[in-house]
């Protein structure tokens, strides 16, 4: 393998406009990769840390200047000049000098620079797509496919504009086609929501992820507009088009207690299952990702008993691309769904590995970006390489999300399906 020439980090903005990261790495044999970092704002407790300035005469403390040190001083020095094998061995490296569980010292964020724009530079010098590279390294001799989009269309809790609790309202095409025909069905509908919206006087604007952050009166309303703009566009929800949520449900728990605008009064763990029953009932959701808050282990369980034979339980906050959050929660049965966020866990090959426990365990897998994303499109690669069910990557909406479906339809091109 041919020796790192150097490694290079600097501060860009995200589309949030907060700070983040972009790495550049060049290999002796001129190959580079260039990475961008994304960012979460419902973020689990349990994720690696994302290093910030906190120097609050710069972007109110949100800097990332010190990751950028991190990678032109510290990672640079270590690595430059040397030569690593593959993602796996640079990775181990970067975590033994870090030397923390959770990457505090470097940042989750640097390293993870790092890894990325590595493993693109290691794909280029190998002559190899970065999603056939990807499937090297996750061991994935099965045939690539596109995997199933989730569009997030409407955006609600932390990511909307105050008046939706659940997160994220989903819908995902049916698998008949191509990937290009389900991104065509996913627009339709995009654009329908925005009619039906605007007819009801209810269009506030589009929240973080693309999806629109209407003025509604219940996550009821919501879901109902996502079945009646299902129905214009001439598909049958369920059948054609799916739906899924996802729920947060960390950032409406209080005390103990689930708050949300369709019920009155609060509810505890057992009468919130009971509503999510009467809701899965009623709209046969495919996924329903992180229905209960992130370390109610035991309902996590029940709920998923009651519902996973014809829903994916998916845990994302709970999971946090944790290897051992992940065999706690195959051991107990907590879910039968997984988000992968390269983020949430640091390197490249940590998150394959958790990739593949979580196959091992016959859970469906979800790829995903962050409400805070730029327009690199490591993940959509990651998504084909690994192998993943479903990629969520927010509305077909905004550039930096649009930018990962479009290199879908490129990937699907260059695998000849269409
Ligand atoms: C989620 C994500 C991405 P965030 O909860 O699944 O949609 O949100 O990046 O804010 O954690
Ligand atoms: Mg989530």
């Amino acid at each position: 393998m041919p020796k790192i020439n150097r490694i290079f980090g600097r501060e860009i903005l995200d589309s949030r406009s907060n700070p983040t990261l972009e790495v550049i790495a060049i290999l002796e044999d001129g190959s580079f990769g260039m990475s961008s970092v994304p960012s979460g704002t419902s973020t689990g407790t349990s994720e690696a840390v994302e290093l910030r300035d906190g120097d609050n005469t710069r972007y109110f403390g949100k800097g990332m200047l010190k990751a950028a040190g991190n990678v032109n001083n510290v990672i640079n020095k270590a690595i430059a000049g040397q030569s690593f094998n593959s993602t796996l061995d640079l990775d181990q490296f970067l975590i033994r000098l870090d030397g923390t569980p959770n990457k505090a010292n470097l940042g989750a964020n640097a390293i993870l620079g790092v890894s990325m724009a590595f493993t693109k530079a290691l794909a280029l010098s190998s002559k190899l797509p970065l999603y056939k590279y990807i499937a090297m390294l996750s061991d994935n001799k099965n045939k690539l496919f596109i995997p199933i989009p989730v569009f997030n269309m409407i955006n609600g809790g932390k990511h909307g504009a105050g008046n939706l609790d659940f997160q994220e309202f989903h819908v995902m095409p049916s698998r008949k086609g191509t990937f290009a025909s389900m991104l065509e069905t996913g627009v339709e509908i995009y654009q329908t929501i925005k009619k039906l919206l605007s007819r009801r006087g209810a269009i506030h604007s589009v929240g973080d992820e693309g999806g629109f952050a209407p003025n509604l009166f219940t996550n009821l309303d919501a879901l109902e507009i996502l079945v009646e703009s299902i129905t214009e566009c001439h598909k049958k929800p369920t059948v054609d088009v799916e739906l899924g949520l996802d729920v947060a449900a960390n950032s409406f728990f209080n005390d103990g207690k689930y708050t949300i605008k369709d019920r009155s009064s609060p509810m505890d763990a057992g009468d919130f299952i009971d509503y999510l029953r009467d809701l899965n009932s009623q709209y046969h959701l495919r996924l329903l990702e992180d229905p209960l808050t992130e370390d109610d282990w035991k309902n996590w369980s029940n709920l998923t008993q009651e519902l996973g034979a014809n829903t994916t339980i998916v845990g994302d906050d709970l999971l946090v691309t944790n290897k051992d959050r992940v065999v706690k929660a195959i051991n107990e049965k907590s879910c039968n769904g997984i988000i992968i966020k390269p983020n949430q866990i640091g390197t490249v090959s940590e998150t394959i590995a958790v990739v593949k426990q979580a196959r091992a365990a016959n859970w469906k897998i979800n790829v995903s970006h962050r409400s805070g994303e730029t327009v690199d499109t490591f993940i959509a690669d990651f998504a084909v390489g690994v192998g993943s069910d479903y990629a969520k990557f927010g509305a077909p909406a905004r550039g930096e999300r649009v930018v990962k479906y479009n290199r879908f339809l490129a990937i699907e091109n260059e695998l000849g399906i269409v």
